[in-house]
């Protein structure tokens, strides 16, 4: 028997050295893991010598997890006996370790007999906390919830009992922030506990443990951790009542004078006003200056009227159905909106002394649509403030906890916030979980145990607190604003309430969720708990209390009366950079988007020009070389040319150029090869970023996007309208998936004037044209661009070119170019006028390289008797009309072909083939606001012509529904025949885009070109 144990034990210990080597096999593969993993192996690399006279802790607290599990903690313990037995017998560290751990455990007088074991379940414990406390922290206000406590929060589960509770504990000294920091290595499992449960299940329980940051986490535990989290002075405390007692106040205001209003009301969840209203004042402390705000309907009247400061006055006139704005130079006010989406901006004076700038962005029913607006108006912001640090400039979300989860957008979003180009140094999300949504409980409405889950693929630090404890809330908030103000990056405060009416005030919410319901019902408000909590502990009394109440009361009273006589005197859509901007009926006047020969020929040279130790591609070194060409012979400038004109010339003249969307910096085609890559030192170089001397970085912005449309569409959007001088556009990959962003096409761009008063220039780029390449390559669903524009197909507006306000008054411009000499005015047109319309590109893909689709020089520049000169210099033409036919009178045309887009390329080689010469082909390049001016002068020049529409695209799609309307109106005031004297060629009606089949195809697209030649007249309707 002895003979056994002493073989066994010999094994035992030729396994711990087997694994001893292993584990230092393990060390060195270790170094090539990522900085923050490597620290328990550093400790390793000791000598004897060095570590032996000074006890140094070991940090346990760097051991990774894996050594935490329970067979790690047999192997330690075996090691620790072969160590007992033989010092020598374990790797070095291992004996420093034991020497300077265990033995001052095991000499330390009260702490006799903890084991190795122990410090490790004890660890594990402490780590469990961190890990897993949320779960256990008080966040339901209304302890409905039924959860289930890890066992890992357990004591009993690491073996522990009631009598190890005033066992002191050796905790070690360990180089941990938070609570393993402090320098009291000794403690009872009793405090160890207590400290736990008041840092991590309280009223706030916080998810940070999946940050992989040692940094971050460690900066976090030092804030959870603290003895102290949070001790308000009673001066605070009577500041948190007051703010808590405006935000309730004003619901109930609202609610006794409006009984029967939708006002979304924030009730159960009042907490977020002093929540936000702290949290602004934290962060203008640490140094914010402008606040951005996206925020759906819950308790949105209420943040405007608290947080951002609208005059209550103007809040309460448009409840009682509001006056129509009237601006003191016009009247254009357009459709506007229900009281709970209009956004406003104010100045407002913070708790420090500071004032800081609030902006609420106005925004749609569609929830969370505004999220990456807010964030992309936010990055406009710190470019033009030059915030290059990111920290003047705030984005601030508020979400309600089914939208957060449900809504694919939010994820879009959040994945911008770390990319170069798109990141605006952390957004603050504040979710108003008030535990439904209209009538959903979150069992149905998400399959991740929060609403904030998504939060986390991000790494984003993750607060949640019940919003009944108002000082918790304002912990919460405040943290969140230092986390952003430090580490740059998103946080999330999720306060857990309730909501005390139905969805909305006229909603019966018990028909849905009785049981919450009859809890909430005998639910006391956020703000009695609190003011019964202040006057028990006598820092208030009762009279302090009545004096705000009072002082409240009167004001909304007194706003309320002032309200009815209230008159708005400004339309607040003019921010600082949009004064002298012209509203819809402002006459802003044509002008010339020509450029100087001179200034054409030296940016043409700057941008076609790559430095001399570039190894840039072959291929592309030889279209930078046919560029340079193109510019010094001023003939056959391409597409992509065009358009890097017009971005250079605008950048000259000192605008902001940005251009964001699906690999846009080479472009889906391979056409624009606006940044090319070193293919020996993999440098990058922009030639646009270029074109000034000391040009600032971002001032020509060319950015590859996330494979996402609906956010970075919103994203640019935003961008879009915080500075008129700026050209910001979106390109779509192929024009079909603009869909994916269909949300911010028809809530903001356009309808946005018309609802909330802003203007913005946004272009959008949409790569549209039948080639054969399948339903999903071919349109870009012109139709529905033309179908939301508002342009009356009935009526002809005032025409005369001194008068023009066409544009003006429409919500879009929709063009379908087809030479790069337009391109180039229509994207300058953008900015050389006064006031700002979104447009919406249908661009070409094999125009791109089209042997026809090329422009001379003498067509960009502003020199008369140039091609395109008159008397508002040159211009973007907005129709361009049969090169064959210059007289004011062509009797002898018997037929008009109109059309857009590059089917007049393949008209015209059809026309050629068949010597179609009484045939006429007008290309109608800007579709929306119809040209009605140019077709009815080409409608005369043709008196004797059938007038045909040919489009390329199905019938039930492309331009004909929009066409078809106003060309008869043209015609009718012409005397020049109605619908039926409007004959049709393209695609018969289609359920999809385009044909799959390339053969199919070729036949459909040869049949319509032959047929709008064909000499005999086409039947009516086709
Ligand atoms: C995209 C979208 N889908 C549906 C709706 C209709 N709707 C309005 S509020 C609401 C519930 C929202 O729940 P939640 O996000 O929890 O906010 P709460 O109203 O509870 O504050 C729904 C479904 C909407 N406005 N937007
Ligand atoms: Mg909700």
């Amino acid at each position: 028997m002895a003979w056994f144990r002493a073989v066994s034990s010999a094994a035992k210990l030729a396994a711990v050295r087997r694994n001893l080597v292993r584990a230092r096999s393990y060390a060195k593969r270790a170094l090539l893991l990522p900085l923050q993993n490597r620290y328990f192996h550093s400790t390793f690399y000791k000598s004897k010598a060095q570590g032996a006279p000074v006890p140094r802790p070991v940090p346990l607290s760097r051991l990774t997890d894996s050594f935490l599990d329970g067979t790690s903690s047999v192997y330690i313990e075996e090691l620790q006996r072969a160590w007992e037995a033989d010092p020598d017998s374990v790797d070095e560290s291992w004996d420093s370790f034991f020497r300077n751990f265990v033995g001052q455990a095991a000499t330390s007088p009260g702490i006799s007999g903890q084991t190795i074991q122990e410090s490790m379940r004890l660890l594990k414990l402490v780590r469990a906390y961190q890990v897993n406390g949320h779960n256990k922290a008080q966040l339901d206000p209304l302890e409905l919830e039924e959860r289930e406590i890890p066992d890992d929060l357990d004591p009993a589960f690491y073996g522990f009992t009631e009598a190890d509770l005033d066992r002191e504990f050796f905790l070690g000294v360990w180089s941990m922030a938070g609570f393993l920091s402090e320098n009291r290595p000794v403690q009872t499992l009793r405090t160890i506990l207590m400290r736990l449960e008041q840092a991590y299940c309280g009223s706030i329980g916080y998810e940070y443990m999946h940050i992989p940051d040692r940094e971050k986490c460690n900066w976090l535990r030092d804030k959870i951790e603290t003895p102290t989290p949070r001790q308000y002075n009673q001066q605070r405390r009577v500041v948190i009542l007051d703010r808590l007692i405006w935000g309730t106040h004003f619901e109930n205001f609202l609610a006794t004078k409006w009984t029967a209003a939708k006002r979304f009301g924030l009730e159960g969840g009042e907490t977020l006003i002093p929540g936000m209203k702290e949290m602004f004042d934290r962060a203008a402390d640490l140094g914010v200056e402008t606040i951005v705000i996206g925020m759906s309907h819950r308790g949105r009247l209420n943040v405007l009227g608290n947080v951002v400061r609208k005059p209550l006055a103007q809040i309460f006139s448009e409840f009682s159905g509001g006056t129509k704005p009237v601006d003191e130079i016009g009247l254009y006010t357009g459709t506007g909106d229900v009281k709970y989406h209009l956004g406003t901006s104010y100045d407002r004076a913070t708790r420090g002394g500071k004032r800081i700038h609030l902006s609420l962005v106005a925004n749609p029913s569609h929830l969370e649509a505004v999220d990456p607006v807010v964030v992309g108006k936010t990055r406009g912001k710190q470019y033009y403030s030059n915030d290059v640090e990111r920290t003047k400039n705030l984005g601030v979300l508020i979400h309600g906890d089914g939208s957060f989860a449900g809504q694919g957008v939010v994820y879009e979003t959040l994945h911008l916030s770390a990319l170069p180009n798109y990141k605006t140094g952390g957004t603050i999300h504040i979710v108003v979980n008030n535990q439904v949504a209209f009538t959903t409980d979150p069992r149905s409405g998400r399959s991740s145990k929060y609403c904030t889950d998504v939060a986390k693929a991000l790494n984003a630090p993750i607060f949640h607190v019940n919003g009944d404890d108002v000082e918790a809330v304002v912990h919460a908030c405040e943290l969140a604003a230092e986390w952003r103000q430090k580490f740059h990056s998103d946080v999330v405060v999720d306060i857990i309430c309730y909501r005390r009416f139905g969805h909305n005030e006229i909603d019966e919410p018990s028909f849905t969720q009785p049981k919450m319901y009859k809890v909430i019902r005998n639910h006391p408000s956020a703000l009695e708990i609190y003011q019964k909590k202040l006057l028990e502990s006598g820092q208030i009394n009762q009279e302090d209390v009545n004096r705000i109440h009072n002082k409240v009361n009167s004001i909304l009273n007194e706003e309320f009366v002032s309200s009815k006589d209230y008159v708005p005197k400004r339309r607040d859509w003019l921010s600082a950079y949009w004064s002298g901007f012209k509203s819809p009926e402002q006459l802003s006047r044509v002008r010339n988007t020509g450029v100087k020969p001179e200034i054409l020929k030296n940016v043409g040279k700057a941008i076609c020009t790559i430095p001399e130790n570039f190894k840039a591609h072959r291929a592309v070194k030889k279209i930078f070389e046919q560029r340079a060409q193109m510019i010094e012979t001023g003939e056959g400038i391409d597409w992509a040319l065009g358009e890097a004109l017009a971005f250079a010339t605008l950048l000259v003249e000192g605008n902001h150029v940005r251009l964001s969307g699906q690999d846009v910096e080479r472009g889906t085609f391979s056409h624009r090869h606006a940044i090319i890559h070193d293919q020996e030192n993999w440098e990058k170089y922009c030639p646009l970023g270029h074109v000034l001397i000391n040009q600032n970085e971002e001032m020509f912005t060319v950015s590859n996007s996330s494979l996402s449309e609906f956010a970075v569409l919103g994203f640019e959007m935003g961008y879009s309208m915080e500075n008129p001088n700026s050209l910001v556009l979106w390109e779509a990959q192929f024009g079909d998936f603009a869909n994916g962003a269909q949300v911010i096409f028809d809530q903001f761009l356009s309808s946005g004037e018309s609802k909330w008063l802003r203007q913005a220039g946004l272009v959008v780029l949409l790569p549209h044209g039948y080639d054969g390449q399948g339903p999903e390559h071919s349109s870009a669903r012109l139709e529905r661009f033309l179908q939301m524009s508002d342009d009356n197909p009935y009526v002809i507006p005032e025409m005369d070119q001194t008068l023009r306000r066409q544009i003006q008054e429409c919500n879009w411009q929709v063009v379908n170019v087809t030479t790069p000499a337009n391109y180039f005015h229509v994207l300058r047109r953008q900015i050389h006028r006064d006031f700002r319309k979104p447009l919406i590109v249908m661009s070409p893909k094999n125009l791109l390289r089209h042997k026809d689709c090329k422009s001379n020089l003498s067509e960009f520049d502003d020199v008369e008797g140039h091609p395109g000169f008159d008397k508002q210099g040159t211009c973007f033409k907005r129709l361009i009309k049969d090169h064959n036919f210059r007289s004011d009178l062509e009797e002898g045309i018997r037929r008009l072909v109109l059309c857009s887009g590059k089917v007049y390329y393949e008209l015209d080689e059809e026309r050629k083939k068949v010597n179609g010469n009484d045939v006429a082909i007008c290309r109608i390049e800007q579709l929306c606001p119809f040209p009605y001016d140019l077709i009815q002068r080409e409608l005369r020049r043709y008196p004797n012509a059938e007038v045909v529409w040919c489009q390329e695209e199905p019938m039930n799609m492309g331009a004909y529904n929009y066409i078809a309307p106003r060309l008869c109106t043209a015609m009718r005031t012409l005397g020049r025949g109605g619908m039926e004297d409007i004959k049709y060629v393209g695609r018969a009606p289609s359920a999809a885009t385009a044909t799959g089949f390339y053969q199919v195809h070729v036949k459909e697209q040869t049949e319509l070109v032959q047929k709008a030649m064909q000499p005999e007249p086409i039947k009516y309707p086709y």
